[in-house]
């Protein structure tokens, strides 16, 4: 196996502007806050990964700013210490740090990159995919009414993306889903209440049930694993769980539980790319199928959710829109920008590392702020 010695760590703070604001149970989003990461190894070859924690604590505690610092102040030590810096191997560096999936995750992702680089070979290769396109949705976040809704899935539906997230609030889900149902009966529908309801609403849930949903995604807190359990029992539509596994130990419980039946894979949430491997592998044997999801990535954590979607086990459409969905002007920050192909799929690249093109006078242009760390190998 290849020595990876890393020299450098780079730590950048962009703002993006989001081309429409992205409101979901916990609140709404103007621009993405994200943190990205360049590592440069021996004969400067360089990597490139990204936090997917935005500016506020409210999908998960990290933020840009918990990812600063976890990585400065504990993780660029603990690389420091060990000469090889093989991504398999790299959770075990880590390990010592509790928590922080996103930071951890961030780096790890850069690794990979470089990695692929080295030895000029695609991240679907080195994660071990099976397909050339990957097959995705569009998750479309709350409304101010159930007419800008319609109209906005009309627009997803015309561009071509094949499959539907709505996200759901209490106030704010059988009306909106039975409209969209009745507008476009034969579009697949799925549903994201970001761990918004209580076991209390069943007379809700049990509305939605009725829709013929392919899945509804963390109904209830992301701690209350025996809520979710007790809710499949009384639910016919499959229950999807993203904020409450956020390791593979997390999945097992949930699992021997009963809570989930289809897991939201966010390598981010899980700590990294490894460790999702690991949920892929286990996942396949106990027959709990999956698909990948999104945290409004750049183009650059984009290219980590597509090649994850090239496993096996993915078996959902994954939330990988194109990088037209999520940036306005100025557009992404890689080229060329991902774009959605024939049957709501997009195209898995075949270069070297994350295969598309790291933009880099558009990231110093957007960049608040940079950091370089050198780390001490021997
Ligand atoms: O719960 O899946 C979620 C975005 C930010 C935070 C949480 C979620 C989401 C999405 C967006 O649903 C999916 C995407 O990146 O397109
Ligand atoms: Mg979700």
């Amino acid at each position: 196996m290849l020595e990876l010695e890393v020299k450098y760590l780079e730590l950048r703070l962009l703002s993006m502007k989001l081309k429409e604001p992205f409101t979901t149970s916990f609140g709404t989003e103007y621009v993405r806050d994200v943190v990205l990461v360049k590592v440069v190894g021996e004969g400067g070859e360089v990597g490139w990964g990204e936090v997917v924690a935005s500016s506020g604590p409210w999908y998960s505690y990290e933020t840009v700013v918990t990812a600063w610092h976890v990585i400065k102040d504990f993780i660029a030590p603990l690389m420091s210490s060990v000469g090889d810096l093989e991504p398999r191997e790299y959770p075990k560096v880590v390990s010592r740090i509790r928590g922080h999936e996103m930071a951890k995750a961030g780096v790890e992702y850069a690794l990979w990159d470089l990695k692929g680089r080295l030895e000029g070979r695609s991240l679907k290769e080195l994660f071990g995919g099976v397909r050339d396109r990957v097959s995705v949705g569009v998750s479309v976040g709350i409304k101010g009414s159930i007419e800008e809704l319609i109209k906005v899935v009309s627009k997803y539906v015309e561009e071509g993306y094949g499959r539907v997230k709505l996200k759901i609030k209490p106030g704010w889900d059988v009306g909106p889903v039975k409209a969209v149902k009745k507008e476009f009966p034969d579009v697949p529908l799925q549903v994201d209440a970001n761990a918004s309801y209580e076991l209390s609403d069943l007379p809700v849930l049990k509305e939605l049930d009725k829709l013929d949903l392919l899945m509804i995604e963390q109904p209830l807190h992301y701690k209350d694993l025996v809520g979710h359990a007790k809710l499949a029992k009384l639910l016919k539509t499959p229950i999807c769980l993203d904020e409450s596994v956020t390791s593979y130990r997390e999945f097992i419980t949930a699992y021997e539980l009963g809570a989930l039946s289809i897991l939201n894979l966010k390598p981010g949430r899980v700590g990294g790319i490894t460790e999702s491997l690991r949920i892929h592998e286990l996942s396949t044997y106990l027959g709990v199928p999956m698909w990948v999801g999104g945290m409004l990535e750049t183009g650059i954590g984009r290219a980590f959710l597509v090649a994850l979607a090239t496993l096996p086990n993915v078996r959902y459409p994954s939330d990988i829109s194109a990088s037209s969905r999520y940036w306005g002007e100025g557009g992404d920050i890689v080229e060329p920008p991902w774009t959605l192909g024939p049957n709501s799929t997009i195209e898995v690249p075949k270069g070297s590392g994350i295969g598309v093109e790291v933009l880099e006078d558009r990231i110093d242009r957007l960049s608040r702020k940079k950091l370089l760390i050198k780390l001490k190998t021997n």
